[in-house]
């Protein structure tokens, strides 16, 4: 008996090491196992295995570029400033859990894991039992998901200490696993509607922020709102409409002015620029990396989304039907302006300046400082559905308040919750906003509080479904159907 549980563990130890947590190989395997459900031939399963996990991976080249590319001027900012203080970023906040887990609540991070896991079962099985739950979306981002699941286990046992064992992660995973299959299914229709059908949703940390202010974005527009792609910008302007141009010019400005500031002394006394090297030069390279490295990000997306898509199509037939998968957000920045991804982060970038700098003025018992991940791929995709349903101004609006929500809402919740002390907190705006609210229902209300919390999540799809229940289940099985339908209604 022995061995063979511990033959199990072995067996899950290594799917979850190398498969479940590495998204590149759980979407490979994905399309690999659709494809063969479609009986294609074996060679074109494994051509497809390859195309859609090297796809991946070039977008993980392009989101890590990215990241890295800004850290010195983050470390920077801190250093010259002297703050200590906790920095929102999702693997800072990963770390805070880890270290603070035993000390705080006695626990250690293989519970995270078995959270992780049992969360995700309860994902597939909420979109099998679609008919009831009326859930499109799997959660297939494994990056993610192992921070979510350290800061939501924090958090809840934070709010009811008096949950364990068994119980304790039955609570936790129906919880965390409803939150990975409403809010995924909450994007399904807005992404349709951004990428014509490309047939996925988002599974990433701010799907409920990107649903509202895709919603508020609608509800601003007027005659007059530009699209950022329908701007015609006159005689030199015009070459603001080069997508590449743009963010060179752009982030030639923003890195500029924080690299000045920084000052070439302190940026060599780091070791992040070499002595006998040009200061000008190494302002314009940063710069322009971030034009580089967002082509990289959006070359992955073009090679892997269309695999995806056509594969899932034989997970869906046979195992869940009318799901789509849900997969990171960088996916989005290949579609719809690819200058509304600049803009967000600019304006996010601002909203989250301007609100650090209120927390040191009122001397707030944290200091947050700016994490890249909650800054860039919150506000960019904030700043792609709200240009697309609302225009440049909204594209400028929301995510400059998305960038105020996160510092604060991070402050508060982590300096309550005990793990500002430990350095970092998640900080997406997901957990900077909704988690927060969740966490001191569940507080106040103990036991009555998981109920009014699930509660609250299996009632939003039944909304969604209410308000549109022909195209509901359509969207997702044939975009050109309802696409067709949607306008037969527009104009009768
Ligand atoms: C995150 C996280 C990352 C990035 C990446 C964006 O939240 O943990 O590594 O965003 O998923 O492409």
């Amino acid at each position: 008996m022995d061995a063979v549980l511990n033959i199990l563990a072995s067996i899950w130890q290594f799917f979850m090491d190398n498969i479940l947590t590495q998204p590149n190989f759980f979407i490979g395997f994905i399309v690999l196992l659709g494809y063969m459900l479609l009986r294609r031939p074996i060679y074109e399963s494994i051509a497809g295995f390859l195309k859609a996990t090297v796809g991946y991976m070039i977008l993980q080249v392009g989101s890590g570029g990215l990241v890295g590319n800004f850290r010195p001027i983050l470390v920077g900012l801190r250093d010259r400033f002297n703050l200590s203080a906790m920095v929102i970023d999702p693997y800072f906040g990963q770390n805070a859990v880890d270290t603070g887990l035993m000390e705080t609540f006695g626990r250690t991070f293989t519970d995270v894991m078995l959270l992780l896991l049992i969360a995700f079962i309860v994902n597939l099985l909420l979109v099998r039992f679609q008919k009831y739950t009326k859930l499109r979306a799997v959660f297939t981002t494994g990056n993610v998901q192992i921070q979510q699941a350290a800061t939501a286990f924090w958090l809840i046992l934070w709010a009811i200490p008096s949950l364990s064992g068994t119980p304790m992660l039955l609570v936790m995973s129906l919880l965390l696993g409803l939150y990975w299959a409403v809010g995924s299914n909450l994007t399904v229709d807005i992404t349709q509607e951004l990428t014509g059908g490309a047939g996925f949703a988002i599974a990433h940390q701010q799907m409920f922020g990107t649903y509202i202010f895709a919603k508020l974005a609608e509800k601003t527009k007027t005659e007059e709102s530009k699209r950022l792609e329908d701007l015609e910008l006159p005689g030199w302007l015009s070459i603001f409409q080069e997508n590449m141009v743009s963010t060179s010019i752009l982030m030639l400005f923003f890195f500029g002015i924080i690299i000045l500031v920084l000052g070439k002394p302190y940026l060599v006394e780091a070791g992040f620029l070499a002595e006998n090297k040009n200061f000008f030069f190494y302002i314009l390279t940063t710069a322009l990396n971030f034009a580089v490295y967002l082509a990289i990000l959006q070359l992955g997306v073009r090679t892997f989304v269309g695999e995806l898509t056509q594969s899932f199509q034989g997970i869906s037939n046979t195992f869940l039907p009318g799901a789509v998968p849900g997969i990171d957000v960088a996916a989005t920045f290949g579609f719809g302006s690819p200058n509304a991804v600049t803009i967000g982060f600019l304006f996010g970038a601002l909203g989250q300046f301007l609100a650090i700098g209120l927390l040191i003025l009122l001397k707030s018992p944290t200091i947050v400082i700016a994490g890249f991940i909650p800054v860039f791929f919150d506000n960019a995709v904030i700043g792609v559905f709200a240009n697309n349903r609302g225009g440049m101004k909204a594209a400028m609006i929301f995510p400059f308040i998305s960038g105020l929500l996160q510092v604060f809402g991070s402050a508060f919740i982590a300096t309550s919750v005990g793990l500002a002390q430990y350095g970092g907190y998640l900080g997406m705006f997901d957990w900077a906003t909704i988690w927060p609210i969740f966490t001191y229902i569940l507080k106040f209300l103990g036991y009555a509080g998981i109920v009014i919390v699930a509660a609250i999540l299996v009632a939003i799809p039944q909304l969604q479904y209410r308000s549109n229940p022909e195209g509901y289940f359509l969207i997702t099985e044939d975009y050109m159907k309802y696409e067709e339908m949607m306008n037969q209604r527009k104009s009768s």
